[in-house]
């Protein structure tokens, strides 16, 4: 029964919080659609864009590094990480992208900074231009949204929303 439970969530609203976003320059034909679908997210549920700083590192691999910086410095309600990672001949796709996401998820279950995971991790070209505004939607978008709610959430249950 939950008529008696107390229900904690998030709210989808962005007013009065402070977010990074973490974009990588590799494939960047990609990743700055991703980056615009995350700031039209946060525009529309009411973020100030003084509120935003958005950070550029060379690739996926390095969004770990930045984003464990960023959360150490306790300055923003979420991080919001954004890459595209596309196979190639090599395996050198599994070791970036495997490492993005282990790293990210360390960070974000290690340091309490919520960490929308806005990586795509593709088999080719095509499935990234899919998912990064076009039929597959834009997962920048959808990890901005992600941040949102867990900013809010965080926040509630801290008692300081
Ligand atoms: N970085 C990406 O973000 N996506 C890729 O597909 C990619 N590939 O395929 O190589 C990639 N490599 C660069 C990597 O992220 C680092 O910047 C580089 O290894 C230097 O540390």
């Amino acid at each position: 029964m939950t008529d008696s439970a107390q229900i904690i969530e998030g709210t989808l609203s962005a007013a009065g919080l402070k977010f990074a976003i973490v974009v990588g320059r590799f494939n960047s034909f990609i990743t700055e659609r991703l980056l615009a679908g995350a700031l039209d997210a946060l525009a529309r549920t009411g973020c100030d864009r003084a509120d935003i700083d958005v950070v550029r590192v060379p690739g996926s691999w390095e969004l770990p590094a930045v984003a464990r910086e960023l959360a150490s410095q306790k300055r923003h309600d979420a991080l919001i990480c954004l890459g595209a990672v596309i196979r190639g001949e090599t395996p050198h796709f599994d070791y970036v992208a495997g490492e993005a996401a282990k790293g990210l998820g360390q960070i974000a279950t290690t340091t309490g900074m919520p960490v929308a995971f806005g990586v795509l991790t593709c088999n080719t070209l095509e499935q990234a231009v899919d998912r990064a505004g076009g039929k597959g939607g834009n997962k920048g978008f959808d990890a901005a949204m992600t941040a949102i709610e867990m900013a809010s959430l965080m926040r509630r249950l801290r008692g300081t929303a």
